[in-house]
């Protein structure tokens, strides 16, 4: 399995948004390396060292279980099995910290590269995105677990068990409905391992004979398999339907900032990804407008508040979603 992607290094300044787009289109992830400045990055740090060791003394319910992929998880892990690989709901305003994380989550850092991502330049296409096409949706962080752990290989909204023709419509239903990115604040998170171009077609034979924790998932296109790596300020955005699975070092630190942002445009086929994960229960208490954002200016806020009121919109014309995967 090659090591680290031989792909352009994008920056916050070198990256146009038509050569981002080109990017994960063709790929299925971009990597922009340091979005954050040390001086972005100190606090936020803090808040997610407070917010884990939060989760991992039982303190705070929403979190992901070791053992269990995909939601629901339940509350308190069982003792024993290696705590906690993930902290749910940044933005729920019980959390102590969730203004520092709402401040990164609608500050410009982030949601610039993700306005880029979901514009279109196509004829036809939905031109530039604005504030204004935007919806809040996921906001959660993955850590690193007490205990070896690993994720199986899967696309985040189609079933493992789907035909080729399912797969290719689902993927087909989901492309450009949103954006997802990890934001790594600790050095060396190597973590998350991707199957380049997977997003836009069938799996192979190979692939769909795999075994779930198979190391290498298709030898014949094992030079697409790709184990992202990223230091402390680097993110990156990725089709959540790429081929993927998680591999966890328990002795390394981890704290990644895992977000996604939906397009209004495409908001109804995000609707299970975003409300299987019970964002709905709790949404219409944030108060961006007021002192739920810290000190950010008004265009933050406003912002804010439209993106909220959007999926608060979604999750009432949507009614009981279910669930995307088993397991
Ligand atoms: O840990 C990661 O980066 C991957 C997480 C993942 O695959 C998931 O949440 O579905």
């Amino acid at each position: 399995m090659a090591s680290s992607p031989s792909l352009t290094p994008f920056t916050p300044a070198s990256a146009s948004a038509s050569a981002l787009r080109e990017q994960l289109h063709r790929d299925g992830f971009v990597i922009v390396r340091k979005i954050l400045s040390p001086a972005e990055l100190e606090p936020l740090r803090a808040a997610a060292a407070r917010t884990t060791a939060l989760a991992r003394a039982g303190n705070w319910p929403h979190i992901r279980t070791v053992g269990k992929q995909f939601p629901p998880w339940p509350s308190k892990p069982d003792p024993g099995t290696g705590g906690i690989w993930g902290v749910q709901h940044l933005l729920h305003p019980d959390l102590p910290d969730s203004n520092v994380f709402a401040h990164s989550y609608f500050g410009d850092a982030v949601l610039h590269i993700v306005k880029a991502l979901l514009s279109s330049s196509s004829e036809g296409g939905r031109g530039e995105c604005q504030d204004d096409d935007l919806v809040m949706e996921l906001y959660n962080m993955l850590v690193r677990p007490d205990a070896p752990f690993e994720l199986r290989w899967h696309r985040d909204d189609v079933p493992w068990t789907a035909t080729p023709e399912e797969e290719l419509a689902r993927l087909e239903a989901a492309e450009h409905a949103h954006a997802q990115w990890n934001l790594a604040l600790c050095d060396g998170d190597a973590s998350l391992v991707v199957v380049r171009g997977s997003h836009r077609r069938a799996r192979t034979e190979a692939e769909r004979a795999a075994g779930p924790y198979q190391t290498t998932l298709d030898e014949q296109n094992g030079d697409d398999q790709l184990t992202v790596r990223l230091d402390a300020g680097d993110a990156v955005f990725y089709d959540n339907n790429i081929v993927h699975r998680g591999v966890y070092d328990y002795k390394q630190e981890r704290l990644s900032l895992h977000g996604t942002v939906g397009h209004r445009a495409g908001s109804a086929a995000r609707a299970r990804n975003v409300l299987q994960h019970g964002v709905g229960a709790w949404v219409d208490q944030c108060d961006f407008a007021g002192g739920g954002l810290g000190d950010d200016d008004d265009r933050i806020r406003q912002r804010a508040e439209g993106m909220k009121e959007r999926l608060v919109q979604l999750g009432r014309a949507s009614g009981d979603v279910g669930f995307s995967l088993d397991g």
